[in-house]
């Protein structure tokens, strides 16, 4: 399958750059918002044909370059036996909370997949209908551990910095059993059709590049050597811009950037068989047409050429963008150079 979005992942795209966004299916979105009054996430996430409409959404409205699956980077935890749920109120949490070794030794990995078949049934159904690739994700194993073991306590992460200093041997215990479920998790994915992942490790700004290198860093490495010649391979994770020497090491087909320093400065200090995502700020969304415009035309002109580049936000769709900035977002990009 020739796609913009497939080209440009292999640094090989001769025409204009892919745009895509993270959470480009959210709260922004009116027709969104009217399924979220009828269902619980839970439910959305859930069933798949409420997912698969779900992912579709951006297609049909935005007529962006690629689909991303719509679930959440916490239903791994059902493979490994738990519960996840999404209070209206805060994020997500994961049932029972992980707070000792007995716990994490007995969490089996065995046919971690076979339990998000509703997940490959969504992939499914979608496949049906789309004519851009479909991109599928998982988090990243040191994130997704903090939602197991902080939970609501997030903000300070405090459960899991604790952990890493009292019993490190049982916490690489947790992240190699999540790494583990992961793989055959996107593996599975990936039989049923998706044809490019993206591995969210949100969290890993939380700690310092020497911890980064120690929590994060092995895992990723596991994840990226396991997918990599099967489908292209997109690492994500805050801070990215000042990490991405670290990231690039692990040779993924590709790396998501935020918006703290230009693409161009990036691009250049990132090897070229690896390609660039990213980085507007998610903010410019909420910013006037002509504002938008001017940033738009500006990274676009210091991208031209680039045969492996992708135009997206830093970090995710922030709930309150107007759905027409998106929109308008979308559209001055994919006509850029623009017209006199
Ligand atoms: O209606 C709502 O409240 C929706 C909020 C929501 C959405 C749209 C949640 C709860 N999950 C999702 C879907 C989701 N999550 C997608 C779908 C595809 C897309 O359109 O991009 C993806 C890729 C994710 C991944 C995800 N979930 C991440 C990594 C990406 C990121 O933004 O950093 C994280 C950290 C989560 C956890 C999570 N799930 C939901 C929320 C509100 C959160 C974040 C909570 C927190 O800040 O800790």
């Amino acid at each position: 399958m020739s796609s913009l979005l497939l080209d440009a992942l292999r640094c090989s795209n001769l025409n204009r750059p892919p745009v895509w966004l993270m959470r480009q299916a959210g709260r922004y979105m009116p027709q969104y918002r009217a399924l979220r009054e009828k269902y619980s996430l839970w439910e959305m996430f859930h069933h798949p044909e409420l997912a698969a409409q779900v992912t579709m959404l951006p297609i049909t409205l935005l007529d962006v370059d690629a689909a991303i699956l719509f679930s959440d980077i916490l239903v791994i935890a059902e493979s490994l036996g738990l519960e996840i749920e999404f209070p209206n109120q805060g994020g997500p949490r994961v049932v029972p909370q992980i707070t000792n070794k007995e716990q994490v030794v007995h969490l089996s990995i065995l046919d971690a997949a076979s339990k998000l078949s509703y997940v490959f049934e969504t992939i499914a159904e979608v496949k049906e209908n789309l004519s851009v690739p479909l991109i599928g994700f998982c988090g990243g194993p040191f994130t997704v551990a903090t939602y197991f073991i902080d939970s609501t306590s997030k903000e300070q992460f405090e459960r899991t910095k604790r952990w890493m200093q009292e019993d490190p041997e049982s916490l690489h215990l947790l992240l190699d059993k999540i790494t583990t479920a992961s793989i055959a998790y996107l593996k599975e994915q990936i039989k049923t059709g998706v044809q490019a992942v993206q591995v969210f490790d949100s969290w890993a700004n939380i700690l310092s590049l020497e911890d980064f290198s120690i929590w994060c860093l092995p895992y990723l490495r596991q994840i990226v050597d396991a997918i990599r010649d099967l489908v292209p391979v997109i690492l994500f994770c805050r801070d990215s811009s000042m990490r991405y020497r670290e990231l690039a090491e692990l040779k993924p087909t590709c790396i998501s950037l935020d918006a703290k320093r230009s693409m161009s400065a990036l691009r250049k200090a990132i090897p070229e068989s690896i390609a660039v995502q990213g980085n507007i700020p998610p903010d410019l969304l909420k910013s006037p047409p002509s504002e938008m415009q001017r940033h738009i035309e500006e990274l676009m002109h210091s991208m031209k050429g680039q045969p492996g580049f992708i135009v997206n936000l830093g970090h995710g769709v922030l709930p309150d963008t107007p759905f027409e900035h998106v929109k308008y977002f979308i559209q001055t990009v994919k006509e850029y150079p623009p017209k006199l």
